[in-house]
This record gives C-alpha cells, sequence and structure tokens, in this order.
C-alpha cells in the first residue's frame, strides 16, 4: 500500500476547433521538459472549478467555461502521488496574447503524442483522440 499523502491535481483540456491548449514543464519541476494540460494542485478549500479557472488565467491568461469530467486517474510517482482529474473546457476570453516565448501553445489534436506527456495522461489522450475521430 501506498501511504504517500495524495496530491490533488486538476487539469483543462481547453478544445478549440481541432486544437488544444498545452504548454511544456519548465526543466527544473517534476516531469521536466514533457507536455501538459494547464491546470496544477488544488488549494485548501478550492473546488476544482475554482481552482482551475485560478490556474488558467495565472498560466495563460484565459478564462473558460467548464464542462464534464472527461477521466479521473491516480498515479504513483516515486515522490508522491497524484489523483488528477482532467476537466473539458472552452475559452471564453483571452485576457493577453500568447507570446511565443510562453511554454503555452495550441497543438492540433493529432500532435498530442502520448509520449510526450506524463503517463498519468494515457487515458485522457486516448479519449480525446476518439471523441474527435470522424
Ligand atoms: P506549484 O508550482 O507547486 O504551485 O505547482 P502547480 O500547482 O502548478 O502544480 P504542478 O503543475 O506542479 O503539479 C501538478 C502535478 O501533476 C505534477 O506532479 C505533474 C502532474 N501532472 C500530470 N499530468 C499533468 C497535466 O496534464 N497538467 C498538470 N498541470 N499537471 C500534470
Amino acid at each position: 500500500m501506498n501511504s504517500q499523502l495524495v496530491v490533488q491535481v486538476v487539469a483543462a483540456i481547453v478544445f478549440n476547433g481541432q486544437h488544444v491548449l498545452v504548454g511544456k514543464r519548465p526543466k527544473q519541476v517534476h516531469l521536466g521538459g514533457m507536455l501538459e494540460f494547464p491546470g496544477g494542485k488544488i488549494e485548501p478549500g478550492e473546488t476544482d472549478e475554482q481552482a482551475l479557472s485560478r490556474e488558467l488565467f495565472e498560466e495563460t491568461g484565459l478564462s473558460v467555461r467548464l464542462g464534464d469530467l472527461l477521466d479521473e486517474c491516480r498515479f504513483d510517482y516515486a515522490t508522491k502521488t497524484i489523483c488528477i482529474r482532467f476537466y473539458e473546457a472552452k475559452p471564453i476570453e483571452q485576457q493577453r496574447s500568447l507570446d511565443p516565448q510562453e511554454p503555452w501553445y495550441w497543438c492540433h489534436v493529432n500532435e498530442l503524442l502520448p509520449a510526450l506527456f506524463p503517463a498519468a495522461n494515457a487515458r485522457v489522450l486516448e479519449k480525446i483522440r476518439s471523441r474527435l475521430s470522424p
């Protein structure tokens, strides 16, 4: 049994037509260099929606309307266990444009290669692909 504290994480799959918002994690952090969906750890007292709105706005300046829960996954790493919930989202307003220097960009769904993402994202990537394939 894993007795480590479980870190609660939320992430958004923001769809813009055939594109989804992704970012590259900074080199120095856990899973550095991998792609991720915007989001992060839930602060004490926050709902999933509050945490996602805060993280998305801080990271990208984007306001979204949250949709369905697409996947929930518990994953054990060497140093911690995470429980991550992925929500579908639609962009409402972009407060600032994304600078090419920033890690965030709109990626075509055909380019969401599982090898570029943390293993915890495998199932949701599968769901995104099957949702958009004809
Ligand atoms: P910080 O800098 O400590 O405030 O970090 P936060 O709140 O931005 O959260 P972060 O991104 O360090 O932690 C999220 C954890 O979930 C991290 O261990 C990586 C993991 N993870 C796996 N897949 C994803 C994903 O698609 N998006 C995000 N944001 N995290 C993911």
